[in-house]
């Protein structure tokens, strides 16, 4: 309240030191009028009053009459593409920020792809960390295990470069994937990438279930129109098994048909616990890594690699 009396009575000051000035100001005018007059006489009036009526007329001419509507405003029109620039045939990969385009996404399975799905069945219902050998080289099916294993029946080795990087095997195969370009954040990848999870169990033992990076991997075998991803993966209570991602709706257990979007990935910890906050599958995604693309570059030395695949292995799709 004192404050807004203060400015009342700030006001008042304000109109009355005003109106005084007023009175002082016009006072003042009369008697400097009187001295001009007796100075030049009436002559002035004659010069000055017609230029400044002719000012005024030419100033009102160009000035809009007030009260009336002002002129409508027209947009600017839109900017017309020169006759030279052509118009793209398609919106590519590349603008879009994707690692594949669309029509590369959705088009039929590649004889390699089939490879992956055909050698991921022969793993299928194996017990968790159950011990395979494959080409002579004896793999635990435990995450990183059943991925390599996966690969290495087509003469593929994602180890190849492990030794030149710290950490877990899963961190290991990001980086290798990393350092030759093929990571990728697609929300639809294809049948034989591989897939890098985060804060799927406490592994640095912390308590914190949301700071551990990669300690998880699977590979793709398929992909539905609605996103929902089918991946082979060690799971670690039931063995290597199929299970379900989708990247459009990341923490969405199932959707209104009951259908199973998401699997239940993150685990609470070894020994029990509550269940973390984020445990679907598609709420710790990290990256894909695209293993076909740089099969040549994991080729296991002096194998024949995939040419003596068996094609007929395109029938267990
Ligand atoms: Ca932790």
């Amino acid at each position: 309240m004192i404050h807004h009396d203060s400015i009342i009575e700030g006001k008042g000051r304000r109109k009355v030191g005003w109106c005084a000035g007023k009175t002082e100001y016009i006072l003042m005018r009369k008697i400097t009028h009187e001295k001009q007059e007796r100075a030049v006489g009436h002559s002035s009036y004659g010069i000055v009053l017609p230029i400044m009526l002719a000012a005024f007329l030419a100033s009102c001419a160009s000035a809009p009459t007030r009260g009336a509507p002002a002129p409508p405003t027209q947009p600017a029109p839109p900017p017309v593409p020169a006759a030279s620039e052509a118009k793209p045939a398609s919106i590519t990969a590349a603008a879009l920020g994707l690692y594949r385009t669309m029509e590369t996404a959705r088009a039929a399975p590649s004889d390699d792809e089939l490879k992956v799905v055909a050698s991921a069945k022969t793993l299928i219902g194996m017990a968790p960390n159950a011990k395979v050998t494959v080409n002579g080289k004896l793999f635990t099916l435990d995450c990183i295990g059943t991925v390599s294993a996966i690969f290495y029946r087509m003469d593929i080795d994602i180890t190849k470069d492990f030794g030149k990087y710290s950490g877990n095997g899963v961190n290991c195969l990001y980086m290798t994937l990393k350092d030759r370009a093929v990571l990728h954040y697609d929300r639809y990848p294809r049948t034989g990438d591989v897939i890098v999870w985060d804060n799927t169990w406490d592994a640095n033992g912390d308590g914190d279930r949301a700071d551990d990076p990669r300690t998880h991997a699977g590979v793709v075998m398929a992909v539905d129109d609605d996103g929902t991803i089918y991946y082979v993966h060690e799971n670690m209570f039931k063995g290597v098994m199929i299970e379900v991602m989708n990247l459009l709706q990341p923490a969405v257990a199932s959707d209104a048909s009951g259908k199973r979007l998401n699997s239940s990935l993150a685990i609470a910890t070894a020994s029990g616990g509550p269940k973390p906050a984020r445990f679907l599958s598609g709420d710790v995604f990290d990256a894909f890594g695209d293993i076909l693309r740089i099969k040549d570059y994991l080729k296991v030395p002096g194998a024949a690699g995939l040419a003596r695949w068996p094609l007929a292995v395109a029938a267990a799709r």
